[in-house]
């Protein structure tokens, strides 16, 4: 098939508000430095139900979604030096070339080589390598796994040990990664912080990983799904705070009661805004950190009162956990291998890509924390 056009399955959203529908797509080889993956197997991350919904101001139809696969390099273009056919590998939606000032920076692992065309759901050189009943399909985030085949630019992918199973270590390609980057990478929280995880989901789960494995001492998830207190207490957190259980009172109030002043470290994996405010104004004052992970809908702000930093809180985020993929995914795996970092928990369902539907109602429905998907 190398230097050919490939014809498989893969699920497309046509449009926003609709399910995704099974068609047949065409997937064009890889051109200079691309490269073209088969797909075994993904998840699907919130992220993915957020751009099908029309919220994401970045979100065009039609479209193959999907950002968290793991699959086997079947081609690859000119010019491609840090994978070859036939290895294992994660797609990375937040790429690293190495070179461009965000990389060279050591600051961030944000990379800014094709974050323009990203946004825009085409390859590097400006064109897709999808097409359908005589249409483009754009690409997403740079990965689009919800394909049989895709193809990424070179820097979007890492090659992984092949002893890893590819149905575990899809999750590394966003939920898992993003929440244990956060606690390690982003916030380098201390032995003996105290931590407070608001959203139980793969990410916030995540989270607590990372605060364990930094020493931790009190890690307090938040959720105002009952279900999760028994997840939470699985992956080690110490205390479990349903904001029901509180009637009005701001669960802030709650948490700084709690911990004698406040958090070292908090961090939002709801997406919601105004759990973010809660999440900074639980933070200690004058140290106290809070790092967003959610991703709110669009047109949505954050706000607080200004005396909130000025009293020495800092808000942040991050994508990926600021990890960077290419240089720091393998060794996570290797955590993996291990038994360092705990995946195979996290798979709550599966589904083939023929049922993929039900995978996002499974998602929604409050019981799920990853659906991997059998391509
Ligand atoms: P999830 O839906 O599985 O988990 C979210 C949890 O938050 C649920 O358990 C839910 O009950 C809880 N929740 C909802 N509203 C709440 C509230 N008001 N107070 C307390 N808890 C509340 O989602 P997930 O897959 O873990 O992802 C979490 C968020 O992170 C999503 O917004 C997702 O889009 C985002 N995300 C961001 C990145 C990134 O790189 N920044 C990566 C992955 C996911
Ligand atoms: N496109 C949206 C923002 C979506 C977003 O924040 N995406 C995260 C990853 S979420 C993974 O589940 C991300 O990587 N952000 C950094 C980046 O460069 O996109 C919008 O609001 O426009
Ligand atoms: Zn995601």
């Amino acid at each position: 098939t190398v230097g050919k056009t490939i014809t498989c399955k893969a699920a497309v959203a046509w449009e926003s508000g609709v399910p995704l529908s099974i068609e047949d797509i065409e997937v064009l080889p890889p051109r200079a430095h691309e490269v073209r993956i088969q797909i075994y197997y993904t998840g699907v991350c919130h992220t993915d139900a957020y751009t099908l919904s029309g919220k994401d101001p970045e979100g065009a139809f039609p479209i193959v979604l999907g950002h968290e696969g793991a699959g086997i390099v079947e081609s690859v273009g000119e010019g491609v030096e840090n994978v070859k056919v036939g290895d294992h590998v994660v797609a990375l939606y937040t790429p690293e070339c190495k070179e461009c000032k965000f990389c060279k920076s050591g600051k961030t692992n944000l990379c800014g080589k094709i974050r323009a065309t990203q946004g825009k759901g085409v390859m590097p050189d400006g064109t897709s390598r999808f097409r359908c009943k005589g249409k483009d399909l754009l690409h997403f985030m740079g990965t689009s796994t919800f394909s049989q085949y895709t193809v990424v630019a070179d820097i979007s992918v890492v090659a992984i040990t092949p002893e890893a199973k590819m149905d575990r270590t899809c999750l590394l390609g966003c939920g898992i990664t993003t929440g244990y980057g956060a606690a390690v990478v982003t916030a380098g929280v201390e032995k003996g912080s105290s931590v407070a995880v608001f959203g139980a989901g793969c990410v916030g789960l995540s989270v607590i990983q990372g605060a364990i494995k930094c020493g931790a001492s009190r890690i307090i998830v938040v959720d105002v799904n009952e279900k999760k207190k028994e997840w939470a207490m699985k992956f080690g957190a110490t205390d479990f705070v349903n904001p029901a259980d509180y009637g009005d009172r701001p669960i802030q109030e709650v948490l700084i009661e709690m911990t004698d002043g406040g958090l070292d470290y908090t961090f939002d994996c709801t997406g919601v805004v105004s759990v973010m405010r809660a999440a900074l104004e639980a933070c200690h004052k004058g140290w106290g950190q809070s790092i967003i992970i959610g991703v709110a809908a669009a047109g949505q702000e954050i706000s607080t009162r200004p005396f909130q930093l000025v009293t020495g809180r800092v808000w942040k985020g991050c994508a990926f956990g600021g990890i960077k993929g290419r240089t720091q995914l393998p060794d996570l795996v290797d955590d993996y291998m291990t038994g360092k970092l705990k995946v195979d928990e996290f798979i709550t369902h599966r589904e083939n890509l023929n049922n993929i539907n039900t995978a996002f109602d499974q998602m929604k429905a409050g019981d799920c924390i990853r659906c991997v998907v059998d391509m």
